[in-house]
């Protein structure tokens, strides 16, 4: 970012050819106009049928999809590239069963006293309450830590950058590379979340991100009527 060379005024970025140290030389394939408006417009279609959804087949899910996703995700890009996701993808039927008690437990008490009333009010159209079959029925649950700090290997402590925003965007890349493969997904925050860590065994620099459960609607699935806002009133063009 507004890296210069030393002594020049020039941003070094400003040419793609460098033979500095530790860069290379980036081989950019530009697209003829019609070629970018066809694949522009093509993937906003796709991404305007996606949907968060709450009722799963249980129907299997070649395991290809899933590791192909989670490493489209980790194309994101990331505070000083410091990657800070962990994407534990949980088939087990019994761990998915004990993820579920606990997901239940805290939101049977989230709903019932800790969400206040606008909470709740504003959750209403959506449909949710304290069950969370999707857990048990989705053939993938993929849970995404955050890597609150790094750990090196003599075990100090290395400090990480923008981990939110990071993981932020990994997650929508893991989403949309789902969608594409023509999976459903839901982005499930229980609250708290904590049990996840300690369920799955992972170390003290992670914390619980999201939970998605991933495959197939349900025969019966229905959703719940919702519009996305118009795009007039997100894009504020200067
Ligand atoms: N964590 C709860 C409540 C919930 C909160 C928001 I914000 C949502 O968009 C949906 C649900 C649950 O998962 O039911």
């Amino acid at each position: 970012m507004g890296r210069r060379r030393k002594g020049s005024a020039t941003p070094a970025h400003t040419s793609c050819v460098s033979d500095e140290p530790g860069f290379v030389p980036f081989a950019f394939e530009r697209l003829p106009e019609q070629e970018q408006l066809a694949r522009s417009h093509r993937f906003l279609a796709s991404m305007r049928t996606r949907r968060s959804v709450r009722d799963f087949s249980r129907d299997p899910v070649s395991w290809s999809l899933i590791e192909n996703a989670v490493a489209a995700a980790g194309t994101a890009p990331s505070g000083a590239h410091q990657q800070p996701w962990t994407f534990v993808v949980v088939e087990d039927p019994e761990l998915k069963r004990r993820m579920r008690d606990a997901a239940e437990g805290e939101e049977r008490r989230s709903y019932g006293s800790r969400m206040p009333d606008e909470w709740l009010e504003a959750l209403r159209p959506l449909g949710t309450d304290w069950r969370k079959p999707h857990i048990e029925d989705a053939p993938y649950v993929i849970v995404v830590f955050e890597q609150a700090y790094g750990l090196r290997p003599d075990g100090t402590k290395a400090k990480h950058y923008y981990v939110r925003e990071s993981v932020g965007i990994a997650v929508g890349l893991l989403l949309a590379s789902l969608h594409e493969a023509g999976l459903v997904t839901l982005t499930h925050t229980p609250s708290p979340m904590g049990f996840l860590r300690e369920l799955l065994g992972r170390p003290e620099n992670e914390r619980p991100y999201v939970l998605i459960p991933v495959g197939y609607p349900a025969d019966r699935c229905v959703l719940p009527d919702l519009e996305r806002k118009p795009l007039a009133s997100i894009l504020v063009r200067k």
